[in-house]
């Protein structure tokens, strides 16, 4: 695994020299300045890749950007309404532009409105740390009396609808007022100003628009985007829904097994690819992650790894961020069926064998708590946990327990 970490440009406030000391190899980033459907020029690019290769007195930092994340795909597309066609063309048009600067790995998601979605942005642990969680009933209130959304009290089962009923009867409008920022901070390009009648007028965007009508959509994209990306050399891969289930009514079609499969056989290329992310993906019970990879490895070109621990079993239920090593996701088992990939594809002479991994995430550890980061990027918890995960990774190295076998 190349082992990357999230950088949001000069804004964040995690640095590319403190990165460096995390003992990084390579850096994830995006334009994320750009709004979504305008080109990325070459000069924004190279902009970009000087931030990350030079440090302020122009001397190498030894690392480069290596993946892009996120290239987004505007509503536009993802409805197929306005100047989609337009924006299609223009999104080959930053391909290219990327391409042409030597970045290889683009990663995207296809979910409608929403990016990821958390109800408590730095929920405490027992030990002092803080971190992300999905909360169902807090969801459910969310829904049900702060956005008052239609047709809600179908989308939740009755032990929830309940709980969040009675849950609502004790909260201060303060904090409903945060809960409502919290889940809106996962609206892509969202400010505190994003008003609740926005939201409500991108789900109505929606209405009238199936899975299935959503999904020949994507496929239309990937229709028009995979052969440009195969002449240019890039590795497309759509990350999961986050979480990986249906919210707030709108169709969402990247959260199991099986919505990819339908993907990267509608497109069979190298150049239709995987974002493979544990959290997200981990929050159903019933997608098997070390499975994914023995299948679907061959389509990985990005590795997101992070754990959560679900509160139940059941499809929808709350969970939070763990560990890197704690939660749901058997992480020794995930690095030894990514290696066996890797193994595989060198003995193909492929030249993608090694495949990017960030440290998706961390917990708010020591300093962390009195210093702003993006919401779940903060310095130290994700270090400690890009440490943790190299440390598997160097000690299936060293073993020979027929894991590789
Ligand atoms: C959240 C991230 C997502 C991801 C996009 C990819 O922390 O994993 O925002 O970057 O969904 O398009």
């Amino acid at each position: 695994m190349k082992q990357t970490w999230r950088w949001f440009g000069p804004k964040d406030l995690v640095s590319v020299p403190d990165m460096l000391q995390a003992g990084v190899q390579g850096v994830v980033s995006a334009l994320h300045h750009v709004p979504t459907g305008d080109i990325w020029t070459p000069e924004e690019i190279a902009q970009r890749q000087r931030e990350i290769a030079k440090h302020a007195d122009g001397t190498s930092t030894g690392i480069a950007w290596d993946v892009v994340e996120s290239l987004p795909v505007s509503e536009d597309i993802k409805k197929q309404t306005g100047d989609y066609k337009t924006h299609i063309a223009d999104y080959k048009t930053s391909m290219k532009h990327l391409a042409d600067a030597g970045l290889q790995v683009i990663c995207y998601n296809f979910m409608p409105v929403l990016d990821w979605t958390r109800t408590n942005l730095a929920w405490p642990r027992p030990d002092g740390a803080t971190c992300m969680r999905f909360d169902n009933v807090d969801f459910a209130i969310f829904d049900l009396f702060v956005l008052k959304r239609d047709g809600a009290q179908n989308d939740f089962p009755a032990h929830v609808i309940e709980a969040a009923t009675e849950r609502n009867a004790s909260l201060t409008d303060a904090q409903r007022d945060a809960l409502a920022r919290n889940v809106i901070c996962g609206l892509p390009g969202a400010t505190e100003s994003f008003s609740l009648d926005q939201v409500r007028e991108h789900l109505a965007q929606y209405d009238g628009i199936s899975k299935d009508r959503l999904r020949q959509n994507f496929i239309d994209f990937l229709t028009e985007v995979v052969p440009t990306a195969e002449d240019l050399g890039l590795r497309l891969c759509c990350h999961p829904d986050d979480p990986p289930f249906d919210l707030l009514g709108l169709p969402r079609i990247m959260s199991t097994e099986s919505d990819y499969k339908i993907i990267l056989d509608a497109i069979d290329s190298q150049a239709n690819g995987m974002t493979y992310c544990t959290g997200s993906l981990g929050a159903r019970a019933d997608n098997d992650l070390p499975g994914i990879i023995e299948r679907m490895g061959d389509k990985i070109h990005f590795l997101h790894l992070r754990n959560v621990t679900r509160d139940s079993d059941e499809l929808g239920a709350s969970f939070f961020e763990d560990r890197h090593l704690e939660g749901s996701t058997d992480m020794v088992k995930v690095i030894a069926a990514v290696l066996k990939e890797e193994a595989k594809r060198k003995a193909a002479g492929r030249a993608d064998w090694q495949i990017p991994m960030r440290p998706d995430h961390g917990q708010d550890i020591l300093f962390d708590q009195g210093r702003p980061a993006q919401p779940g990027y903060p310095a130290i918890g994700r270090l400690k946990g890009l440490a943790e995960l190299r440390g598997i990774e160097a000690a299936l190295a060293h073993t020979d327990h027929g894991l590789f076998a």
